[in-house]
């Protein structure tokens, strides 16, 4: 039997196993200060989800009565004439998209959610609620201001466009023109719906208090077929492209094999060939086309398959399969700028390999694993597997920072995800925000500057 008043940590636990520990600790924040650590957006889904499929509280009872399970869970003066009990719970009667919301943030642990009404909570049974709280909190955004909703949102609405607002439903995903959400008393039970982002009954959304925020630009660089360079940024936060693809008019004279980019106006690239020969680029100017100086050639031997800067000195490498790491002390390197490379360990049969923060590493394989490295050293490596299957759909993965990964698919699609921590090892809080484009990368290379966003 459960208690009538479900532990937050311990419904965590049942959905979350791994981050648990993470949850207890922010609880325990929470009782002396404003909480520093993320709220996860996954996991604000992850209870929306659950409460959706949850057959024994996910409709009123009767239907059409107004009784239901939420209202019972917080309001104890709610009338309950005819109502069940569920769970645990006198259920009682009232217009409950509120309180279902509130249910959920509270129950993935957003901050501020637990604090009852009668104690100076901001968030009530009615929805206008949560517009407050953003508005408290500095986390509201308007449908107006063309602020892409994330995950675990609350989105309110005024249906008839009078003023006031009438409901408000959890988002669970996002793209550039719909808004998907799950939402209590939709139709007398817990709903997914959609609706166009620019649709006016929508008045806007308030954040989760903690939650994942990223800032910075992502500075993509690429190359065409035909040999020329592209610039292309996407601001972190929206997912959109803010600038590009820009295109050079030069081409690079020689068929590249692997690319990293150092800096924003420097590249280093491997020739596909047996000589294994490393070329830098200086970028002259990214504006309006891509202009470059020829590419300088700085040495051989480098036959990577794949190559990864990590915003902290250093170019990790992968031939073969053995994993290589090379210091570069100079914004515009030499070769004398480039160390002989550490060897770091085998087995490295990666599809795609990028760098999410100073010595770590993020890849995919060819059977669709999702994989982290702590590198601790030379032959000193810790390997997390984040995900077992699907990311084999892209040839091109890349991290600016700030747990942003983009996945690239050959057909030219961007896709965006964000892990709420890149470096616990667990990949359970990667989620999945979308495209940043559904095609249009034609790129047959591509490397994003490390260390842009945060
Ligand atoms: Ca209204
Ligand atoms: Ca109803
Ligand atoms: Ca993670």
């Amino acid at each position: 039997m459960k208690p009538s008043v479900p532990n937050a940590a311990v419904l965590y636990r049942r959905l979350r196993p791994a981050l648990a520990v993470t949850v207890v600790a922010m609880g325990a924040v929470m009782l002396t200060s404003a909480p520093a650590s993320a709220v996860s957006r996954p996991a604000i889904v992850s209870v929306a989800q659950d409460q959706l499929g949850n057959t024994a509280r996910n409709h009123e009872s009767p239907m059409g009565s107004g009784c239901n399970y939420y209202t019972g869970y917080f309001r104890s003066w709610k009338p309950a004439t005819g109502c069940p009990s569920g769970d645990g719970v006198q259920w009682r009667n009232s217009d409950w998209c509120a309180d279902f919301a509130k249910y959920v943030w509270r129950n993935a642990g957003v901050p501020y959610a637990e604090v009852p009404e009668g104690s100076g909570g901001i968030l009530t049974g009615w929805a206008s609620s949560f517009k407050d709280y953003g508005v408290a909190h500095g986390t509201w955004r308007t449908r107006a201001s063309g602020y892409l909703p994330q995950p675990g949102d609350a989105v309110v609405f005024d249906w008839d466009q009078s003023g006031d607002i009438d409901h408000v439903g959890i988002v669970t995903s996002a793209n550039s023109s719909t808004v998907y959400t799950i939402e209590g008393n939709s139709g007398d039970r817990i709903k997914a719906n959609s609706y166009s982002r620019s649709n006016a009954d929508i008045v806007g959304y308030s954040a989760p208090v903690g939650a994942a925020e990223v800032q910075g630009t992502a500075s993509v660089y690429g190359v065409l077929a035909d040999g020329r360079l592209t610039y292309t940024a996407i601001d972190a936060a929206t997912g959109q492209r803010t600038h590009g693809a820009v295109t050079s008019t030069a081409t690079l004279g020689f068929t590249p094999k692997a690319m990293a980019t150092l800096n924003f106006n420097t590249i280093l690239v491997t020739e596909d060939s047996a000589e294994g020969r490393l070329y830098q680029i200086d970028v002259i100017t990214n504006r309006d086309s891509l202009v470059f100086s020829p590419p300088v050639l700085l040495g051989t031997g480098y036959t990577h398959e794949l190559l990864a800067y990590d915003g902290n000195t250093h170019l990790f490498g992968i031939a073969g399969g053995v994993l290589r790491r090379y210091t570069i002390n100079a914004t515009k390197p030499a070769l004398s700028n480039i160390s002989a490379g550490e060897l770091i360990g085998g087995g490295f049969t990666l599809k795609t390999l990028t760098a999410t923060a100073s010595n770590w590493l993020l890849g995919t394989t060819q059977s669709g694993q999702l994989i982290s490295y702590r590198i601790n050293g030379v032959e000193s490596f810790t390997r997390y597997q984040l995900r077992d299957t699907t990311w084999q759909v892209f040839d091109y993965l890349m991290s600016p920072g700030g747990g942003v990964y983009y996945g690239h698919r050959p057909e030219g699609s961007m896709h965006r995800y964000l892990d709420a921590n890149p470096h616990d090892g667990n990949g359970a809080d990667v989620a999945g925000l979308g495209t940043v484009d559904a095609g249009g990368w034609t790129q047959t290379l591509l490397s994003t500057q490390p260390a842009t966003v945060s």
